[in-house]
């Protein structure tokens, strides 16, 4: 059993603010937020990056966006427009290692992110 944060956060053993939660996946607002709206995304399984993720988790990794987009849309932003980012490993800026999508709104953002 993996002890990284997020997967206390998806045990209960750990508090968040939680948004959305099911056998599988589980998304709460980010505790350092970046926008006006910032959820995260996770599987309950551990996988650490997305460069760990295999065809096995093709069906999950589907799920996660799937989950993001109704979040969004439940949190107001979607018509407005919103970001969802998966940093991978650190020179993308990965500080937890525990697979999670950034959804964030509420605020333009630039592209390229630099
Ligand atoms: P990343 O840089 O992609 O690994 O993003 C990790 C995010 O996780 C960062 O935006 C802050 C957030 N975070 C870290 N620890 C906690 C926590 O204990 N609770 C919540 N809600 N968010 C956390």
């Amino acid at each position: 059993m993996s002890d990284n944060i997020f997967t206390k956060i998806a045990r209960g053993e750990i508090p968040a603010d939680i948004v959305y939660k099911d056998d599988e996946v589980v998304a709460f607002r980010d505790i350092n937020p970046q926008a006006p709206t910032h959820l995260l995304v996770i599987p309950r399984k551990p996988i650490p990056t997305l460069d760990a993720a295999g065809p096995e988790d093709a069906t999950l990794l589907g799920k996660l966006l799937l989950v993001a987009a109704q979040v969004a849309r439940e949190s107001g932003i979607a018509e407005q427009g919103y970001r969802t980012v998966i940093n991978c490993n650190a020179a993308a800026g990965q500080t937890v290692y525990h697979l999670h999508l950034h959804v964030l709104g509420g605020r333009p953002f630039n592209w390229p992110p630099g």
